[in-house]
């Protein structure tokens, strides 16, 4: 069986793990210094997001140099001495790639600015006047998604920042690039690789404006988006088994993420999708607030387990990213039951057909930022929607109270490492605040509690090793028609396991077929399960894992 599926991936923002020299920013030594306790979570991938040369416009999606490391993250020996350690102890690094952009910083782009045609060639130029963008698509930040440049006379294409500008996929030349950056990686050691936003590369072949909406049913899982990442998987050898690669898929569907990940097609070992982080965008709008929709919730992930078991797809299990809000405050409960929802949430997406992907500061239930003045943010996208809101005339306090819980920020605030000063996160100044929650929700509180978040997300990845059943099973969604309640059966051969969580703050009476006396309990976040033959009482936002063979 390919490793990837027994495997659990950790995902580290760099700049908001650990600061190892006081600057106020996290680095690749903080990284080093915090091995052990990654280890100790029983991790087997550490994904770090862009650490690369940046003008951080974008906190490092902004590239400018995919081959050196920025220096606010450290040197290329402090990588080297992360690899070297983090492999010592059975853990492989994941470096994530950017491909859809570059910054306009980079080289490349700075030639092409200057009228080099070749590299005019790796982006999207087109002629134009000023005032009159070659189509009316939309950025995903805001605003048009072309920018008229005085020094190239011409627009250029960028889907996100307008310090990001879109790479041509369509040139053979830009193909090769990325192959040698990845090559570069590779030999270095480097085990895994995630891949942002990445189908979005193929582009159509014409500019056509989009009268029904922002331009993405052009370009999302484009027309030659398999045939090239086929050849990029294939030249670099990251179809090899011992390579991970997660593709980051935005707006996709099912067929499209089956094809990505079925082995057949030597594409990726896995994706991201992100339906079930939309349930809660009143009319598909990030930006307009309404309660989650639970049902749509359950029904999205019933769908896409099953569906990409029959297809022999793969997914990256997941709640949590630096770009999502913190899942306790998001689905559940993060006052009251915060341990107990944290515990809930996790029970779902470890005992799903997937791998599984833990956002740092997840494993103790941190929450939301919460920030209340616009000088806390520094998301571009936030600061870009909180003057977009104002144009639109909205009120300043629900501008506030749509940041408050949209904000990416929410997610990018220092870890909590401990009870003291800036949460044992820097001896200096943070680049951005740290949640004034952390004397209460740190890792020193959680590895001195037995019972903490922390030991429980433990179990969890040790489950997945020891059972097949979670590793392989198929994917069956039970009591569908239950309000509240999220519940799903797998098989393998003659091993069942069977996921009750509770969804709701008060305890729910459930139960199916199964007389659940005969199965053992794996693990529950309440001390004791209240079992009588076919029925089960889950306190509030409880949840029970059982097994039977
Ligand atoms: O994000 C891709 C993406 O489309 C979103 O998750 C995005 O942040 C969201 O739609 C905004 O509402 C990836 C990275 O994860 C993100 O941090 C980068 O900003 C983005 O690509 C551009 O590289
Ligand atoms: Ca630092």
């Amino acid at each position: 069986m390919e490793s990837f599926k027994k495997s659990c991936v950790y995902q580290i923002y760099p700049k908001s793990f650990r600061d190892s020299n006081g600057d106020g920013i996290g680095d690749l030594k903080g990284v080093l210094e915090k091995l052990d306790y990654l280890k100790r979570l029983g991790v087997d991938y550490l994904w770090l997001t862009p650490f690369f040369l940046s003008p951080q416009n974008d906190n490092g999606y902004d590239i400018q140099d995919y081959c050196r490391i920025d220096p606010l993250f450290g040197t290329m020996e402090d990588l080297e001495d992360l690899i070297a350690k983090a492999g010592e102890l059975g853990m492989g690094l994941m470096l994530d790639m950017v491909f859809n952009h570059t910054s306009t910083s980079h080289e490349w782009f700075q030639k092409a600015l200057y009228g080099d045609k070749k590299f005019q060639d790796y982006y999207f130029f087109q002629e134009g006047v000023p005032g009159n963008p070659p189509t009316n698509w939309q950025s995903k930040f805001g605003g048009s998604a072309w920018e008229f440049s005085e020094d190239a006379g011409k627009y250029y294409l960028h889907l996100f920042d307008k310090t990001q500008a879109d790479l041509n996929w369509e040139n053979p030349m830009v193909r090769e690039e990325i192959k040698r950056v990845i090559r570069f990686w590779k030999e270095k050691g480097i085990k895994g690789f995630r891949f942002d936003v990445i189908n979005l590369v193929s582009k159509p072949s014409a500019w056509e404006d989009d009268e029904e909406g922002d331009g993405r049913r052009f370009y999302t899982d484009g027309p030659r988006i398999h045939e090239y990442l086929r050849e990029i998987v294939v030249d670099t050898g990251l179809d090899a088994d011992d390579m991970i690669t997660v593709g980051e898929m935005s707006s996709t569907s099912i067929d499209h993420c089956i094809r990505y990940t079925n082995p057949l097609e030597k594409q990726f070992k896995m994706c991201f999708n992100f339906h079930h982080l939309k349930v809660d965008y009143k009319g598909g709008d990030k930006w307009s607030l309404m309660p989650y929709d639970f049902e749509k919730l359950k029904k999205i992930f019933h769908t896409w387990q099953t569906c990409m078991a029959e297809g022999d797809g793969w997914n990256a299990v997941f709640w949590c990213n630096h770009d999502q809000p913190r899942a306790v405050s998001r689905f559940g409960d993060d006052g009251k039951y915060r341990k107990q929802t944290a515990k809930m949430l996790a029970t779902v997406i470890h005992g799903m057909r997937g791998t599984p992907y833990i956002y740092q500061g997840e494993e103790i239930g941190m929450t939301n930022g919460y920030f209340t003045d616009i000088t806390q943010y520094r998301d571009v996208e936030s600061l870009h929607y909180f003057e977009i809101l104002k144009e639109q005339g909205r009120e300043e306090e629900e501008i506030y109270r749509i940041l408050r819980e949209r904000s990416r920020d929410n997610s990018r605030t220092p870890m909590q490492w401990d009870g003291e000063g800036q949460a044992g996160f820097t001896s200096g100044t943070p680049w951005i605040g740290v949640n004034k929650n952390y004397e209460e929700i740190n890792v020193r509180e959680s590895l001195a509690d037995p019972d903490s978040v922390f030991f429980y997300y433990q179990k969890l990845i040790k489950l997945r090793k020891s059972f097949r059943v979670i590793r392989e099973g198929n994917y069956e969604p039970v009591l569908v028609k239950q309000e509240g309640i999220f519940a799903y059966k797998r098989r393998f051969q003659k091993e069942r396991l069977l996921v009750f969580a509770n969804f709701t703050g008060r305890p729910q009476e459930t139960g199916g077929n199964e007389n659940l006396e005969d199965w053992e309990i794996l693990l529950s976040n309440y001390a004791d399960p209240k079992i009588h033959g076919k029925k089960l009482v889950l306190d509030p936002f409880g949840t029970v894992m059982l097994y039977c063979c």
